[in-house]
């Protein structure tokens, strides 16, 4: 049995190739910088858009065709789309995918029933990954969708939607431990306020970081060495959730100790959502040591919602690259296209053009962003701009050896400060567009 097919492993063909189910760009194999593209980039498809997604909006229901789903939620259901999903991933060539423990399985009448269901599932998936050789790039508990969580989960003013969501997680993190994830996120879905009037911010912050603490906790009590990541979005579904934005996040990790802990999960869309770009968040979480990992995807600049569309920019790409590259890449974080096709585009087919397209994008924009480092140009124009910081007076403060007083001394000696030199903005975004 075989799901899609008309369709053959997608390969590498070159920039010549008009093959629409063709790589032009990615090609696994390639070194750039010391490593191949597979090593940079690891690829993960995801569960919940492409095997759950079926195009409903507010407006409408699904339109997607998915001749393998036989209309039940059934756990047999659950598992035969498990083993389309690896086909597909494996035809694809990407080695990641990951999923939320709703997606897979579908939820009993009570916590023994869903546990039960998830483990029959978690079976199928381990045999598909033994098979294929494809990882779990990381797992997580969907903590928002049961009517439970209405008012949140490690943030609700109810202890019990906190306990289950606990006993969810817990479940979660054992089952993504025994699929060998290298890493497990956490998305406060629900984790913030719709008013501030019935809402006690102190203290559902203060629970929310029990819980993580209790996450880390029990990973350790189980074995699990795998990443623990924080997903940043202002809003949708609340109208303001806590981990709003990359800032928001260190800041919450710092002041509940946590930064050892955590780093960040950092997605296009959401960044947009918080009035940045992704390159804004790649640099606030690289600054603090806690880049870990891209939710690979793009807004629309004309709707102020979450339409997690494939992306597709070069620019996009080339600048959320050139931070990777800057600290240090992602591993064992990966490139995760947390994207999801058009309600129009509702054939099986589309669900290959969708990732083909975002996974050529990202390499195309990993080998501008490696030609921009190599060539040095725009290292040395950043350098220069701070260069007068390599000075007596700027070495010396950045030495720590002046104060207010020596600073206040020096200036009223020379009266005032050197001339500025030119941020150089246009040359700089002119050079940019020789690469591309
Ligand atoms: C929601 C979102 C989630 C997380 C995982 O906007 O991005 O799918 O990535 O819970
Ligand atoms: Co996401």
């Amino acid at each position: 049995m075989t799901a899609f097919p008309e369709i053959d492993r997608i390969r590498f063909e070159g920039t010549d190739s008009t093959n629409p189910l063709a790589f032009r760009h990615y090609n696994a194999e390639e070194v750039v910088e010391g490593k191949t593209m597979a090593e940079h980039l690891r690829f993960s498809v995801v569960y919940w858009h492409t095997f759950r997604g079926q195009g409903a909006d507010p407006f409408g229901p699904g339109t997607a065709l998915r001749p393998w789903e036989d209309g039940t939620d059934s756990v047999e259901n659950a598992q035969n789309r498990a083993r389309v999903a690896f086909e597909f991933i494996e035809k694809l060539g990407a080695p990641y995918y990951a999923f939320h423990d709703r997606d897979v399985a579908p939820e009993g009448a009570s916590l023994t029933e869903t546990n039960k269901n998830l483990d029959a599932v978690v079976g199928v998936l381990k045999e598909e990954q033994q098979r294929t050789g494809i990882k779990l790039l990381w797992g997580t508990a969907n903590l928002f969708s049961n009517p439970r969580y209405m008012h949140g989960a490690a943030t609700s003013p109810n202890c019990e939607a906190f306990a289950f969501a606990a006993a969810q997680v817990k479940k979660a993190l054992e089952v993504t431990h025994e699929l060998g994830g290298e890493g497990y996120t956490f998305w406060g879905g629900r984790e913030g306020y719709q008013n501030l009037w019935n809402t006690n911010m102190k203290r559902e912050l203060d629970h929310l970081a029990m819980f993580l603490h209790m996450a880390v906790d029990y990973a350790k009590e189980i074995g699990f060495t795998g990443q623990f990541y924080i997903e940043p979005k202002p809003k949708e579904p609340t109208k303001h959730q806590y981990d709003s934005d990359a800032a928001a996040c260190l800041n919450f990790l710092r002041q509940y100790d946590l930064m050892d802990h955590l780093k960040l999960n950092l997605e296009t869309n959401h960044a947009t959502l918080a009035g940045h770009t992704m390159q804004h968040e790649l640099e606030v979480a690289g600054g603090a040591g806690a880049l870990g990992s891209i939710d690979a995807n793009t807004g629309d600049m004309l709707l102020g919602w979450d339409t997690d569309q494939f992306p597709t920019d070069i620019y996009l790409t080339t600048q959320c690259m050139h931070s990777v590259l800057k600290y240090g890449g992602l591993a064992p974080g990966g490139v995760n296209f947390d994207a999801k096709v058009r309600r129009e585009s509702f054939e099986p087919i589309d669900l290959f053009h969708a990732h083909i397209g975002g996974m050529d994008a990202f390499a195309r924009g990993l080998k501008i962003a490696a030609a921009i480092r190599a060539d040095g140009r725009l290292d040395s124009i950043v350098n220069d701009r701070y260069s007068n910081w390599e000075s007596e007076l700027g070495t010396g403060i950045e030495g720590g050896k002046h104060d207010f007083s020596s600073l206040e001394k020096i200036m009223l000696e020379k009266g005032d400060a050197a001339t500025n030199v030119s941020g150089r903005q246009e040359m700089i975004e002119n050079l940019i567009n020789t690469y591309l």
